[in-house]
């Protein structure tokens, strides 16, 4: 057969497949398109799994799959962050078995920052976004300082590795060779693209057109990150430098503490975690706050998401009036590399479940030819969750933060988790950092900081690390300190 024969049978036998499973509708302009929007519209076609998507639509599309909440769902249990109170541990110990693994050089920090960023607005990357209060340093570079200054701290090799996605990879990319990496070495920062999987049609499950030549997909959630960390080599390339923990979080916290040793030091040595995926938490104030909850059930520590977690269950409070499902997720883990790589072993059918979200996707209608913008939700997104991988694991732990340490997000424009609240957030802490350092710092009449006030990682990621530092007497209404 010559060349021309060749391509004309494959396309044959893939307009044959996709009829047999009701999506030949993505070939409806197959004829007006050039050579290679054709053959880029057929490889997309052919990398798919339609048996496993003719699956996932009858189970996830056509269906809304119903919650199938564990029976005698607890409130998981956590280490305070008040070490020394009722449930007292020894942190010292825990804290310096931490350091130790990050001097060996067995930790590595890792971002996932392949989501879509829509509710932020931001047109690029989530972790190009302006966070810092006075020099609006973006958010990979808030981490990138963190893993520097632990680098310097531990006089080791931390080496950070970040999940993209294919809609973000090369705009990630180029940011990081602008900004020279933002001083770590060029081999220490390894990026590697998340999976997609395609959206559906919400009422038909067909797949939606985002071209004429172009399927339109999604990531495929956090939750990928675990296959991807595989099929990346990024789980090779950490064995190959010694990693034993990867330290987890997400691109849209400037508070995380990106490598923490207490954290790392509990979840591998303390008596009750496997060592193998654990987890921090912050008190939940309001039963409403839209973070997934810890709990327990048949011995094992699982996150219900904020939206699967009745009400009764979320507003229930104990004898002090407290609520009693209060661990609230901040989505930051600490996983063991061998526990990714048991999960991910060849020949094991590793899947974490996957949860619909119904989605405003823009997309060609297949009978005009004219691109559809809705105003209402159209199509259905899948995505696994990270967080359902915690089950898997033998014993899990849960670590208490505070907020106020080590939690606040920006994920929309306006009001809660926003730029502004995130912003205050930030002056807050390095204000009480300052304070307990002997600082007298403006507050305003609800308590909060007075003044713009950004500490840079690399002048201290804790309180303490704020001794050896130069500071200021006191900081006075409006000031912008930046240190
Ligand atoms: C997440 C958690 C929530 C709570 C909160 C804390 C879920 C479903 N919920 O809420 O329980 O812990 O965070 O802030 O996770 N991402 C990818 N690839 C994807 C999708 C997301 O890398 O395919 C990244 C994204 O870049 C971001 C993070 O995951 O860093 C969180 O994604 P989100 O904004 O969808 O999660 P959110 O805010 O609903």
């Amino acid at each position: 057969m010559n060349e021309q024969a060749v391509v004309a049978d494959t396309e044959q036998s893939i307009r044959s497949m996709l009829k047999r499973y009701g999506q030949d509708h993505v070939l409806t302009f197959a004829d007006e398109l050039s050579k290679s929007q054709k053959a880029s519209l057929f490889a997309q076609i052919q990398a798919l799994d339609f048996n496993a998507l003719q699956d996932l639509i009858a189970e996830y599309v056509k269906k809304r799959p119903a919650t199938h909440l564990p029976h005698n769902l607890e409130p998981a249990k956590y280490y305070p962050y008040d070490a020394r109170g009722a449930d007292a541990y020894d942190a010292p110990r825990y804290r310096s078995l931490g350091e130790e693994l990050i001097r060996a050089g067995k930790v590595a920090a890792f971002t996932v920052a392949g989501g879509q960023g829509t509710r932020l607005g931001w047109n690029g990357p989530k972790g190009t976004f302006p966070s810092t209060v006075v020099t609006g340093k973006p958010l990979f570079r808030i981490f990138a300082e963190q893993i520097l200054a632990t680098q310097k701290r531990f006089n080791a090799s931390v080496p950070w590795y970040i999940m993209t996605s294919p809609l973000n990879d090369a705009d990630t990319r180029a940011f990081f060779a602008d900004n020279r990496y933002f001083g770590l070495r060029r081999q220490d920062v390894f990026m590697f693209p998340q999976g997609v999987i395609p959206s559906f049609d919400a009422a038909t499950g067909k797949l939606l057109l985002s071209e004429k030549w172009e399927l339109a997909v999604n990531p495929d959630g956090h939750g990928g990150s675990i296959k991807a960390l595989r099929d990346s080599g990024a789980l090779e390339d950490m064995k190959r430098r010694g990693v034993r923990q990867i330290s987890y979080f997400q691109v849209d916290n400037p508070l995380v503490r990106a490598i923490d040793p207490l954290f790392l030091g509990l979840h591998v040595h303390a008596p009750d975690s496997s060592g193998e995926m654990s987890s921090k938490m912050v008190a939940k104030t309001d039963p409403a706050e839209k973070v997934g909850v810890f709990c327990r059930s048949d011995g094992k520590t699982r996150v219900i998401e904020y939206s699967d977690l009745p009400s009764q269950l979320a507003d229930s409070r104990d004898a002090q009036g407290r609520l009693r499902f209060n661990a609230g997720s901040i989505a930051i883990h600490a996983i063991s590399v061998a526990f990714v790589e048991k999960l991910t072993e060849e020949g094991k059918r590793f899947a974490l479940p996957y949860h619909r979200a119904d989605k405003k996707v823009p997309c060609i209608d297949t009978a005009t030819g004219e691109r559809v913008d809705p105003s209402a939700p159209n199509a259905v997104k899948l995505e696994t969750f990270v967080f359902d991988a915690i089950e898997l694991a033998q014993h899990s732990i849960v670590c208490e933060t505070l907020r106020s340490e080590e939690f606040a997000p920006i994920k929309n424009s306006q009001g809660s988790d926003s730029p502004a609240t995130s912003a205050q957030a930030q002056s807050d802490r390095h204000a009480s950092w300052l304070e307990s350092q002997g600082v007298s710092v403006a507050r305003n009449s609800s308590g909060s900081a007075a003044a713009k006030i950004e500490i840079s990682p690399l002048t201290a990621m804790e309180a303490d690390h704020l001794k050896s530092a130069k500071l200021p007497r006191s900081i006075e209404p409006g000031a912008e300190i930046v240190l």
